[in-house]
């Protein structure tokens, strides 16, 4: 506990995770507004596979993946619409957590919206799509509890395990930008929120 009664855990040079710094915003909410808009959708990897995960995306640019690769649009391939413009709150909540983490004047222009149910995980991987690499990444957790992996820069490098709860945010740069990381096994329950599904936000600087 600091001085005003934030939680915050260093998990690494470079990674913070805020206790419950996205609660009462009403986020979840906004990301209704997003997928009525750009729905949830599984996304194909280059190989043919479907991702587990439904994604979808809020901001200038959206994470983006088919049999072309992987790589940021301004279009939503799925409507061929802008993606929707990112709600304040979400804009807000990445630079006031970046800047909580010790990095000044984050502005995102990219938000991945991340949706598990129960029986999907996301293997480990590095973000290495963007062009910003100096730019933090905030990620928040709404919704069901998962547990995080983080290891190093080395796909070999040990990795360690942190449990994400509903209004949990972590800020991710520096030397913690290109570390390998997933997601475990989606539990199976049930949320007041977003009833049987983990949502999360990455807030990113891609262009
Ligand atoms: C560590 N999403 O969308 S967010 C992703 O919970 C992604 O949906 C996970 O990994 C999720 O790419 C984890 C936390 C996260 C995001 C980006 C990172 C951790 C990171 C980039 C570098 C290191
Ligand atoms: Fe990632």
């Amino acid at each position: 506990m600091d001085l005003f009664g934030q939680r915050n855990e260093p998990i690494a040079t470079g990674a913070m995770i805020l206790r419950g710094f996205a609660l009462d915003l009403g986020l979840v909410a906004d990301v209704g507004q997003v997928s009525d808009a750009a729905p949830f959708r599984h996304f194909q990897t280059p190989g043919g596979r479907q991702i587990g995960v439904e994604m979808t995306n809020c901001g200038a640019l959206g994470w983006v993946s088919d049999r072309r690769g992987y790589r940021y649009e301004p279009h939503d391939p799925l409507t061929d619409r802008p993606w929707p413009r990112m709600p304040q709150a979400f804009r807000e909540l990445a630079r006031d957590a970046a800047a909580r983490a010790g990095f000044a004047d984050f502005a995102p222009d990219a938000c991945l919206i991340n949706r598990y149910v129960p029986g999907i995980k996301m293997g480990l991987h590095q973000d290495r799509d963007e062009g910003d690499m100096g730019a933090p990444i905030v990620s928040v957790s709404l919704g069901l509890p998962a547990t995080f992996q983080f290891g190093g820069t080395d796909r070999r490098d040990p990795v360690v395990r942190h449990p994400l709860d509903h209004g949990d945010v972590v800020v991710w740069g520096g030397p913690a930008r290109l570390a390998w990381h997933g997601v475990l096994t989606l539990k199976d329950g049930a949320h007041p929120e977003t009833g049987r599904a983990r949502i999360n936000l990455t807030f990113r600087k891609a262009a």
